[in-house]
């Protein structure tokens, strides 16, 4: 006969955290946020933390080049999908490893030809005031001037006047020549009251953008994750079908984490994916697997010791629709309990500790905050990327209201058919699992992350906690009855909210 688990399937949304002894001292600006990727041996130090608790989903609509990039610089790691060719994805890994802190390749360019019209319209679709005009349109192109938004007026000059005759050119305009260190940039920025030098080289062509507002960026959020080579940080998904050409191509890109992506990993395919993997790379890889739901998933991913950390979840992610297609899938808050007790037996027994990763699911900060609590090490995240500038996808406007789209791995639009057939031979897409959306523009990613750790630290502080760590151990949860969720939100009384678009539930909280 089946086995019924007692309790029925939680959510997040059904505890609550009680506050604990908050010690004189403790402030919210002092509490450390990194967290292990890597298994920990017993009085050993991790092989790989991140710096804040949080990675980007392995998705084609949330975690392009520059998603990474930016979450990179706050500290946390985004992992490049594997729905793509190899070669593109491997690029994508290179353009991270790439990036020089602060010198910007520019993605908006213009000829001095361009109407002031698609000006505008290029800004408004990329948010950038300050545009590069080139001899040909490209981001490497001979630099002819630049202009910014500061350039003409939309309602009183007319639309159908080129650049050329707005812009600042080239020869007023204050530059880097190419090889100059990121301080004297900043300099030339400072000394000239400039917000963007461009970097150019001897041929006067242009090779980067440095801004003020990055410069002001990187003084705020000092936690950027770095290589021993000061290079940013990157993950990357693999699946079961080509890991065989796909792993070696991005460890030799520079990949610094390796994640296998699949919507259901107790199986034998993965299996055989991680043996393959530990057998040509070796320990030093830091290797994730997943997504599992149980405690026996968790003991099949970790028995041989190849996993460094594991992602749990099925169903819960905001696009997603795999229980009600398939009948799989348990509550986020049940699933995680579950296995953060099995991974901390686990300790006790081996002396190994695994890193949890609490994936998908997380549509308010306080979900982050209560998975935290529960036991997972870190948080990946789909949706709450999906919605900032730097997601991979076009801005569109609605109704009056900027959105994203953002579609799960299991639409047709994603083709990623990998994920969903483990080992099966045909790629015939039987049934979506995911869906096909939209979601609200929030902004950058560096202000809605700020607003979410701020929330985060301020509870741990609230607990007693210094660490992450620390407020696994002492977290005390209660549950939450349906009056007690009533009350929880203001009641009685009229808020009036003139620049709240859409209110919750509808979309949930962004940040
Ligand atoms: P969320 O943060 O948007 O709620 O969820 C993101 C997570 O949903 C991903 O990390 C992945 O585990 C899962 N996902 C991605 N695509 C699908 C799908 O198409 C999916 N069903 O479930």
């Amino acid at each position: 006969m089946a086995k019924i688990f007692k309790d029925p399937s939680r959510t997040f949304s059904e505890y609550l955290l009680i506050p604990r002894l908050t010690r004189k001292g403790q402030r919210p600006e002092r509490v450390d946020l990194s967290t292990p990727l890597s298994a920990i041996e017993q009085n050993q130090l991790p092989r790989f933390k991140v710096n804040i608790p949080v990675v980007s989903a392995c998705m084609q609509s949330v975690s392009g080049t520059r998603l990474s990039v930016a979450l990179a610089r706050q500290g946390g790691l985004g992992f490049i999908y594997c729905s793509q060719p190899i070669k593109e994805q491997v690029d994508m890994v290179r353009q991270v490893k790439a990036h020089k802190a602060g010198f910007v390749t520019s993605d908006s360019n213009i000829t001095e030809e361009t109407t002031l019209r698609e000006v505008i319209s290029l800004m408004e679709r990329t948010g950038h005031s300050t545009v590069p005009v080139t001899s040909d349109g490209s981001a490497n192109g001979k630099l002819k001037g630049l202009i910014t938004d500061q350039d003409f007026w939309e309602f009183e000059d007319n639309l159908d006047n080129k650049v050329k005759q707005h812009m600042t050119p080239v020869k007023d305009v204050i530059y880097g020549e190419d090889g100059i260190s990121l301080r004297e940039a900043n300099n030339l920025l400072h000394r000239h009251k400039k917000d963007c030098l461009p970097i150019l080289d001897r041929s006067g062509n242009l090779v980067a953008l440095v801004f003020k507002k990055d410069y002001v960026d990187h003084r705020r959020h000092p936690l950027e994750l770095l290589d021993d080579s000061k290079r940013l940080c990157v993950g990357a998904a693999v699946n079961t079908y080509d890991f065989v050409d796909r792993v070696p191509a991005l460890i030799s890109a520079g990949a610094d984490v390796l994640c296998f992506d699949s919507s259901d990993g107790f199986n034998e395919y993965q299996m055989e994916g991680l043996q393959w993997i530990r057998k040509h790379f070796g320990n030093e890889i830091v290797l994730g697997g997943g997504n599992v739901i149980s405690a026996e998933g968790f003991d099949y991913l970790v028995n041989n010791e190849l996993v460094d950390f594991v992602k749990v979840g099925i169903g819960g992610g905001s696009i997603c629709i795999t229980r009600e297609q398939k009948g799989i899938g348990r509550g986020q808050a049940s699933a995680l309990l579950d296995i953060v007790e099995r991974r901390d037996a686990w300790f006790n027994e081996t002396g190994r500790y695994i890193p949890i990763c609490s994936d998908g699911g997380l549509a308010i900060d306080t979900q982050i905050i209560i998975a935290l609590a529960m036991g997972a090490d870190f948080v990946m995240m789909g949706r709450y990327f999906a919605m900032t500038d730097e997601s991979p996808t076009p801005k569109t406007t609605i109704n009056g209201q900027m959105y994203k789209p953002y579609w799960g791995e299991g639409t047709r639009r994603a083709r990623n058919w990998q994920r969903y057939n483990e080992g099966v031979e045909s790629r015939k897409m039987m049934f979506e699992e995911g869906v096909d959306a939209y979601v609200p523009l929030v902004g950058p990613l560096s202000e809605v992350l700020e607003s979410t750790l701020d929330k985060l630290r301020s509870t741990m502080v609230n607990v007693g906690s210094d660490s992450l760590s620390e407020f696994r151990e002492q977290a005390i949860l209660t549950m939450v009855s349906e009056q007690s969720v009533i009350e929880a939100g203001t009641s009685n009384v009229f808020q009036f909210s003139p620049n709240r678009i859409l209110e919750p539930p509808e979309w949930g909280n962004p940040g």
